[in-house]
């Protein structure tokens, strides 16, 4: 990316005075000597940054421009063809001491990473720039936020982080001459896989990434800040860092209830935190308000609540599936300023993806950059899809129809409920209600999804994935069910929680719950339980509801569907429970007593 010559902006190291952080200045000079970009830009966050940049970007084809007309501030991006997803196998959590990361955990030792990356990043931005982003997860100046600066050779990335966090001069301004920030070092260097690497050194509150330009690689305020380094402090400070949606529920009287939901990637949270009642319940006038779709941290506040935060700006959702009947609220929000990466280009340059409205159009430019006409194949009769499968937007939260800044409190909101949900074809009811706070943490502990044959490894094979935090969490998980049974301990008034699943199937594989609007007759019968009105029977997994009491109106299903659906075979869950015993077993003794007792006290109950 040669932007030696435009000389648009550029300021070299030490020019500039827009900090007086005498640490802050040594590290930049420090990865300056590392990566020998050719310029150093600070990034201020004004508008005039991002034409500038803009230009830039179109101009070394990093982006193309979409319809004014039709999307106006839009633009396309492709990525390299190997560089499409998260590369959970080259992340690491690199600890003085292997335990701290735990098995859940890829592993190297700061000093081997630090050895091994530098080679890579050493001349990496040579006739490029290094931009330096300042940039805030959770409101700037909120006691509860945290600032990171990110150095990356990558306008996408800088216009990416715009949206997505809080970024510029006034972070700076609130870091100030002392201030703690998380240390990230971003570079494309050659986008070779073999070289890359995704290093979190949370003892030193730094990233460094390496060999990528995806965005859950590369955005380093999001994963590798907001949950892996984020879930780090949490625990030493006392709160947590969670991959979770956050949405309130505003009933026609205006009182307004806000849950959590945690769901592993790529399983709906997007569309839950973007809810749109069904038609049986419109008549109820339930509003619902979008908080967050992916992170949140959640903290006990003055009054023992506990209480979250959404600490992004934007949304980095996944395209392919997303339409006006999945998800309308998402499909208003991607209109305007949106960055579109790896979708079709329609010759009117708007942009198309499976599963999205509309017929593909006739003839296009695929994510890769080819020719393409739907109904492609490929030499062995495979169809070509014409958008990645992990194709994404990053559109600003503040487009969203459903969001509210004043429900943006920087001290966060009150959580009522926290649900849990995997994807599970058999085993797991539509939704349960755990008993306790302490049995809850298990329920979350042992969530599970299987794989689909779309989807990496064999199908049908069961991972775990406690809380979906299992690529996510900075530190050994046994240590992080310990941090959530004591954060437990210490709220005065600690929310139920439930786990539900979408996924479950008849025998004939086909999905028995309609899933999306619909899923909101579930959480209304969430919210009647917090109340303490919903009618619930007592089973050894925990509170199911009864028959009649998720309001089906306007919902027509099968007879016995939604016996199916509440119903539990204590033989699959006892074989069930031997998976978790597997699973559990690689904590050794870290893993806290009280996952045992709970799991000791279903295996009796379902024995019984
Ligand atoms: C994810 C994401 O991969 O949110 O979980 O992008
Ligand atoms: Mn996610």
């Amino acid at each position: 990316m040669g932007q030696a010559s435009s000389g648009i902006g550029a300021r070299k190291t030490g020019e500039t005075q827009m900090t007086q952080h005498k640490g802050l200045l040594k590290w930049v000079e420090e990865m300056t000597q590392l990566c020998q970009p050719d310029r150093v830009v600070w990034c201020d966050g004004s508008e005039e940054e991002k034409k500038r940049l803009e230009k830039q970007a179109l101009s070394s084809g990093e982006l193309i421009e979409l319809n004014p007309k039709k999307l106006p501030g839009c633009f396309l991006h492709r990525t390299a063809q190997n560089d499409v997803a998260r590369t959970e196998n080259l992340t690491f959590i690199c600890t003085l001491r292997k335990e701290d990361a735990g098995p859940n955990n890829n592993w190297m030792s700061p000093n081997e990473a630090y050895a091994k990356a530098s080679t890579i990043f050493r001349g990496a931005m040579k006739a490029r720039t290094m931009y330096v982003i300042p940039f805030s997860m959770g409101q700037v100046s909120s006691p509860f936020s945290k600032i990171g600066v990110e150095l990356t050779d990558s306008i996408y990335v800088v216009l990416n982080m715009r949206i997505m966090t809080r970024m510029g001069t006034p972070v700076l301004n609130v870091l100030g001459a002392n201030g703690e920030f998380t240390k990230g070092l971003h570079s494309k260097a050659d986008l070779d896989i073999n070289r890359r690497l995704i290093l979190h050194f949370p003892e030193d509150n730094t990233i460094w990434s390496v060999g990528s330009g995806y965005g859950g690689n590369v955005l380093l305020g999001k994963k590798c800040l907001a949950l892996r380094i984020a879930s780090w402090l949490g625990k030493k400070e006392g709160w947590m860092a969670e991959h979770m949606l956050v949405l309130g529920i505003e009933k026609p009287n205006g009182e307004i209830k806000f849950i959590t939901a945690a769901f592993p990637s790529a399983c709906g949270k997007t569309n839950l935190a973007m809810i749109v009642p069904p038609e049986g319940l419109k008549h109820k006038g339930y509003k619902i308000w979008t908080v967050g779709d992916d992170i949140a941290w959640l903290r006990i506040g003055r009054d023992g609540q506990l209480r979250a935060v959404n600490p992004e700006a934007g949304f980095f959702g996944v395209l392919p599936g997303t339409n006006s009947k999945t998800n309308a609220v998402a499909m208003a929000t991607i209109k305007r300023n949106t960055i579109y990466t790896n979708v079709v280009l329609a010759p009117d340059k708007t942009v198309w993806w499976e599963g999205g409205d509309g017929e593909p159009p006739q003839e296009g430019m695929d994510w890769k950059g080819n020719p393409w006409k739907p109904g492609m194949k490929d030499k062995h009769g495979k169809p070509i899809p014409g958008a990645q499968p992990n194709s994404r937007f990053t559109a600003p939260i503040g487009q969203c129809p459903t969001y509210h800044p004043k429900l943006d409190d920087p001290e966060g909101v009150p959580i009522s409920a926290v649900v849990f949900g995997g994807r599970r074809a058999h085993v797991t009811p539509l939704v349960y209600e755990s008993f306790n706070w302490q049995h809850g943490v298990y329920v979350a502990s042992q969530m599970a999804s299987e794989r689909t044959a779309a989807q990496y490894g064999k199908q049908g094979e069961v991972r775990r994935d406690p809380m979906a935090m299992f690529p996510f969490c900075g530190y050994n998980m046994a240590d992080y069910f310990a941090h959530w049974l004591a954060m437990g301990k210490r709220m005065k008034n600690p929310p139920k929680i439930f786990h539900v699943n979408w996924f479950r199937t008849g025998q004939d594989g086909k999905f028995l719950w309609p899933g999306f609007g619909d899923n909101l007759r579930v959480l209304e019968w969430i919210l009647k339980r917090v109340e303490g009105h919903g009618e619930a029977r007592e089973t050894a997994i925990g509170y199911i509801p009864t028959s009649k009491a998720i309001d089906l109106t306007g919902l027509h299903l099968k007879p016995n569907v939604m016996d199916e659906l509440l119903s539990i075979d204590r033989q699959t869950w006892l074989e069930d429970l031997k998976l978790q015993e597997a699973f559990y077993a690689q904590f050794g003794e870290r893993l806290p007593k009280e996952i045992r007792t709970e799991l000791e006290g279903l295996k009796k109950r379902l024995e019984a």
